[in-house]
């Protein structure tokens, strides 16, 4: 019975000791398993005479239970300490930015790439210019040097308003060159102005939309040369890729606009059917370009006699295709909320030089 008695005392000191659920686990398999100290008492029972094996057994069976619960409640109080330790280690840090939310919004990849343009190049001091998407004549077509009879005037590519009540009509702007004559009516010179916006032409299939983006840029000054529209354009489009360098060249081209006219490639490879922007042995073209024809800068009424700059202008949707790997023109005005999920961007995103 003393035996008994000190088993007791013993196990259950072990057990207020146990440090954690491992040690408890391993008293509780010396006391109580199989071949555990108070198993191994039970086994005795059957060589005892009735008498003795009553009294034995029962006591036994008494500091079998007295075990059992006790362990029970250590268990119960290390798992407490257990999960108050982690609650403690895992607090929350609340001065942490909040996860982009899986149901907001996405920015249209137009409206990101048009930030992208205006920020870059309000980098080199352009200054944001805009204007009304419904335009008349003189600002749409005649101060651009484009005469009444050019094919662009045509009801086929233009959408024209119905005739006003002095015949005159007015048009969807066909592209964003009015804000910029409206900008040289307004203001004196020096100007340097980025203009980004929609515009419209009667053209619809697999490479035209009725409804697309242009942005358009122009300097004016005393002595603006093509010195300087290269300068600005190559820097525009090494941050714009976002590479170090770019071969860059520039062919000959026409536009009423502009005198000398160019077109503006950029270096590219078109290996396995992969274009890669930025080197290589081919070439990618990305913006018409040029010096404003004097006509313009006289219809404005500007002397280029003492004046003269650079202009420019590149469709927004197909840049943004080259940068961000969109195969398809029309998807842009799908208003697919799968596509916008997939190509657009999270307003909260990591900021950087250039998407600001
Ligand atoms: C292109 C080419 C160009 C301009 C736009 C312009 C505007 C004024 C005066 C002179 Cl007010 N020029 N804009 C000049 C050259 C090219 O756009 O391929 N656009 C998609």
């Amino acid at each position: 019975m003393e035996n008994i008695e000190a088993l007791r005392e013993e196990v259950l000191a072990e057990v207020e000791k146990a440090a954690d659920l491992a040690a408890l686990e391993d008293i509780r398999i010396s006391a109580l398993g199989k071949k555990g100290r108070i198993t191994g008492l039970m086994k005795n029972l059957g060589k005892m005479d009735p008498d003795q094996r009553r009294e034995f057994g029962q006591a036994l069976n008494a500091v079998k239970d007295q075990v059992a619960s006790a362990l029970d409640m250590r268990k119960g109080d290390l798992e407490n300490a257990a999960l108050e330790a982690r609650l403690t280690g895992e607090r929350i840090d609340v001065t942490l930015p909040s996860r982009p939310s899986e149901t907001a919004g996405r920015i249209h990849p137009i409206s990101q790439t048009i930030d992208e343009i205006v920020s870059i190049f309000g980098e080199m001091g352009f200054a944001l210019a805009e204007g009304p998407d419904i335009e008349d004549d003189f600002h749409n077509f005649t101060a651009l040097n484009i005469p009444p009879e050019h094919p662009a005037r045509e009801m086929q590519d233009t959408f024209y308003l119905p005739e006003g009540e002095d015949g005159s009509r007015l048009v969807l702007r066909t592209h964003t060159s009015p804000v910029q004559i409206r900008t040289m009516q307004s203001k004196t010179p020096p100007i340097r102005i980025i203009a980004p916006g929609r515009t419209y032409r009667s053209d619809s299939d697999m490479t035209h939309t009725p409804m697309f983006h242009q942005v358009e840029g122009l300097v004016i000054d005393k002595k603006t040369h093509m010195g300087h529209l290269k300068g600005c354009l190559l820097e525009f489009v090494k941050t714009y890729f976002e590479l170090d360098d770019v071969p860059v060249r520039y062919r000959p081209s026409f536009f009423p606009f502009t005198e000398p006219s160019a077109e503006m490639d950029i270096g590219c490879s078109r290996k396995g059917g992969e274009l890669k922007i930025g080197a290589g042995d081919d070439w990618l073209e990305i913006l018409g370009c040029g010096m404003v024809h004097p006509r313009v800068l006289a219809a404005c009424g500007l002397d280029p006699e003492e004046y003269q700059g650079f202009a420019f202008g590149m469709g927004i949707e197909r840049i943004a295709m080259l940068k961000y790997g969109i195969p398809d023109l029309r998807t842009f005005f799908d208003t697919d909320l799968r596509w916008l999920k997939h190509y657009g961007f999270v307003p909260l995103d990591v900021p950087n030089m250039v998407r600001g």
